[in-house]
């Protein structure tokens, strides 16, 4: 018998009383999303400006995706791949033409995608660079963040992401983050098959690297002989402005990794783009998942990434983008609370000024929830702004009425 909930707090009690405690979330109860809007269970209206942590770059239940959906749930959802379907053909063929790319490996989950990377990559290492078997070792940077299987947190430098799950996967060797000098001294290692992080790095607080940084990469893996492992999974899919944050300095991964919005916050789809050389050093029985590449997976993606050409969100994003920011920097210029933002395209993040303990980032966020707009603090002090990439100029502007109207009013309350 499926229970109704008769209200949020309801809500919040079930989940604090059967449910894991594996999040802390803003203390609102959404029950329906469309477009750039959520409505909570008694029905108040927000703008959404988190988007699922840039999963839903279309807008919330887009009417397209949706159809697709329904449409392919009444024919065909799951085979397995241990039978070929009439979907994954065509979804790999749509992703590899889409992002220029020989071959398509889907997943599920963003996490998923960053363990095929690892996976493809020590492959390569051992099959093609001749690196010495057990030997490969991935390089990876500082606050990275690729989700959170004990292998991808074997990578991470974050205590709260590792504390108590060890022991952890061998095999990384961590630099810091735009640093190109430590990435020459690390890649000259001939074990290393991979430099793997994220064109602007989200959960670290929207961490833009100076220019240049991404096509220098670049250029040191070719040097080197090592994978460029890209992880556009919250930076793809048109969020900073470019369908990929790598196209700003026109560099071209040779491991995509993508999820989120690649289904347009629907359901969960995952996928690693790659060259024939490095997608074929699998073979058939060496990876796989039940889910993945599952025929609504396919229809929903294709029809997806398809909404994001026929809708210009590029350019929408990059226009919206230079909006926001352009009245942030005026905010931080008037209000001492607000030290500066950053970010590219709709993904942007303001720095509030004051202690990374303080809760004075949380409180900010609760007081724009009343004021009807939902974002959430990252690290510390950070609030990340990522609205889905469907909204309009007034309504950007209307969003920075009621950021501008809540930091105005917002006294820090001494601790
Ligand atoms: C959480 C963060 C964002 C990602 C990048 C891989 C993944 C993510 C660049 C893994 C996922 C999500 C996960 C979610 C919150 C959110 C998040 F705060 F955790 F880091 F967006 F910044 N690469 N990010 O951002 O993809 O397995 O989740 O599908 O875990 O709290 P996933």
């Amino acid at each position: 018998m499926i229970d109704v909930l008769n209200s949020s707090l309801e809500a919040i009690q079930l989940e604090d009383k059967f449910g894991a405690h594996n999040y802390h979330p803003l203390p609102v109860v959404l029950s329906k999303g469309e477009g750039v809007f959520l409505w909570d269970v008694e029905g108040k209206k927000y703008y959404d400006f988190l988007s699922a942590y840039s999963a839903v770059n279309q807008g919330h239940c887009h009417p397209r995706i949706i159809d697709a959906l329904v449409n392919q749930a009444r024919e065909l959802t799951l085979t397995s791949r241990a039978f070929y379907s009439d979907k994954l053909g065509l979804a790999e063929k749509y992703f590899c033409d889409y992002f220029g790319y020989d071959r398509a490996l889907l997943m599920n989950s963003g996490a998923e995608a960053n363990e095929t990377a690892i996976k493809l990559a020590r492959k390569w290492g051992y099959k093609v660079k001749g690196i010495p078997a057990n030997e490969a070792v991935i390089v990876a940077v500082e606050r990275n963040f690729h989700g959170r299987t004990t292998t991808v947190i074997s990578a991470s430098t974050d205590p709260l992401a590792r504390k108590d799950f060890g022991p952890f996967m061998p095999g990384f060797q961590i630099i810091p983050y735009d640093d190109i000098a430590a990435m020459e001294a690390a890649l000259q290692n001939p074990n290393v098959c991979g430099f793997w992080f994220e064109p602007i790095q989200g959960e670290a607080g929207v961490y833009v690297p100076e220019d240049g940084y991404l096509a220098e990469a670049a250029r040191i893996c070719k040097e080197n002989n090592v994978l460029l492992m890209m992880d556009e999974i919250q930076t793809g899919v048109a969020r900073t402005g470019k369908m990929l944050a790598s196209d700003y300095e026109d560099v071209h991964p040779d491991l995509l990794i993508l999820g989120k919005a690649i289904s347009g916050g629907v359901l969960p789809v995952s996928a690693v783009l790659a060259s024939d050389e490095v997608m074929l050093t699998i073979q058939p029985g060496e990876h796989g998942s039940t889910y993945g590449g599952n025929p609504l997976a396919c229809a929903v993606a294709m029809e997806a990434l398809q909404v994001v050409k026929d809708e210009n969100l590029t350019e929408n994003a990059a226009r919206m983008g230079e909006i926001f920011r352009d009245r942030m920097e005026r905010l931080a210029e008037s209000h001492d609370l607000v030290k500066l933002v950053r970010g590219k395209g709709l993904l942007n993040a303001i720095v509030i000024n004051d202690s990374e303990e303080s809760e004075t980032a949380w409180n900010i966020c609760v007081a724009l929830k009343e004021n009807g707009l939902l974002a959430k603090p990252t690290h510390g002090n950070i609030i990340r702004f990522a609205p889905p990439l469907v909204i309009t100029e007034e309504q950007i502007h209307d969003c920075c009425d009621i950021i501008e109207k809540v930091i105005d009013k917002f006294r820090i309350t001494p601790n």
